[in-house]
């Protein structure tokens, strides 16, 4: 069975979803778009042989829409996956699920009130299904540098997205290690501060770069520097420091060039190329789930919710001081 996928939202993400849904992912096919930018949505649909729709709402209610994926700016999420929950359609939602704690709360309890067989929600926590972060998982679930002891994270963009601020670098951004935090070690954060030196004169909107400390259940302090304008390139790094170690993500060049006395290799210009393969992986797994009428084996609603009550706490924080805050969750 082909599932028909229709796409909202096909800006950068969207329009990367859409492609690799019809060209690379096995098992799919797109059937619809949509997009605020209407001339958007009907040039991706003429290229793919899909059908424009003019609103979420009718593409989501569509017979020829099995499965949506959402790639719609964040403030969106919550309206597009509470349609998907009426019309009873699996979604793949784009990280954030919402950058709103109760916006999540409400999501994960239509879900719940539905009481399917099945979870319809999916979180696109596309890390968890890269190469790189899956093997440190594998090695801190079986203590191969020893019991794990604190986490240093790096995430760095080139240049930060117009229109955000300093809250958005936390729910939309560093989004990704929250949820790594608790994906690598399966242990909620319970504690979590802000703090920030100077900030970089070229994004007047936000501190930027900041410095998160997140707590788990068990002890396990991540250290995150965030900074969303680094210009040198787009940089991601996590070592996982244990009692026996430390591991971390190798480099992801594909080559190196030794030339006039100098060795040097490059950065990707953004997530796009670094996490390619995380994200091919995340939609095949995501499809043959739908195929098979499994459970999705992609972050889940309640994945969602979690991280958004996680950047809430890291969000009070910023506004005490940096005051220590307990995530309510
Ligand atoms: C984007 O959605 C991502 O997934 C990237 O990993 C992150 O670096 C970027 O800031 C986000 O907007």
């Amino acid at each position: 069975m082909t599932i028909r996928v229709g796409v909202i939202g096909v800006g950068v993400m969207g329009s990367d979803h859409a492609r690799a849904l019809q060209h690379v992912v096995s098992g799919a096919t797109v059937s619809a778009v949509t997009d605020l930018a209407a001339d958007r949505a009907d040039a991706l649909a003429g290229e793919l042989g899909a059908r424009a729709f003019g609103s979420a709402d009718e593409l989501i209610a569509a017979d020829e829409v099995d499965a949506v994926v959402i790639a719609s700016p964040d403030h969106r999420h919550a309206a597009q996956v509470m349609s998907c929950l009426q019309n009873r359609k699996p979604v793949l939602c784009e990280k954030p699920l919402a950058p709103n704690l109760d916006d999540c709360r409400a999501i994960v309890d239509a879900q719940n009130d539905l009481a399917l067989p099945h979870p319809l929600v999916s979180v696109g926590f596309m890390r968890r299904f890269d190469p790189g972060y899956v093997e440190l998982a594998a090695a801190v679930a079986t203590d191969a540098v020893g019991e794990a002891l604190m986490v240093r994270c790096s995430h760095r963009n080139v240049a930060s997205h117009p229109g955000g601020d300093s809250a958005a670098t936390i729910t939309n951004t560093a989004i990704h290690e929250i949820d790594v935090a608790r994906w690598l070690f399966k242990s909620e954060i319970v504690e979590v501060s802000w703090h920030a030196g100077r900030s970089t004169p070229n994004d007047p909107t936000r501190q930027d770069p900041q410095l998160l400390l997140l707590r788990n259940a068990h002890g396990v302090l991540m250290v995150l520097d965030i900074f969303v304008n680094a210009r040198y390139g787009y940089d991601v790094r996590c070592e996982v420091l244990g009692v026996d170690g430390a591991i971390s993500l190798a480099p992801t060049p594909l080559t190196w060039i030794d030339r006039a006395l100098q060795s040097r290799t490059a950065y990707p210009e953004n997530w796009r190329p670094r996490f390619a393969e995380a994200y091919r992986l995340q939609s095949q797994a995501w499809i043959d789930s739908l195929a098979a009428e499994r459970p999705s084996p992609l972050a889940t609603a309640e994945d969602g919710l979690a991280a958004t009550a996680v950047a809430a706490a890291l969000i009070d924080s910023m506004k005490n001081n940096g005051a220590p805050t307990a995530v309510q969750h």
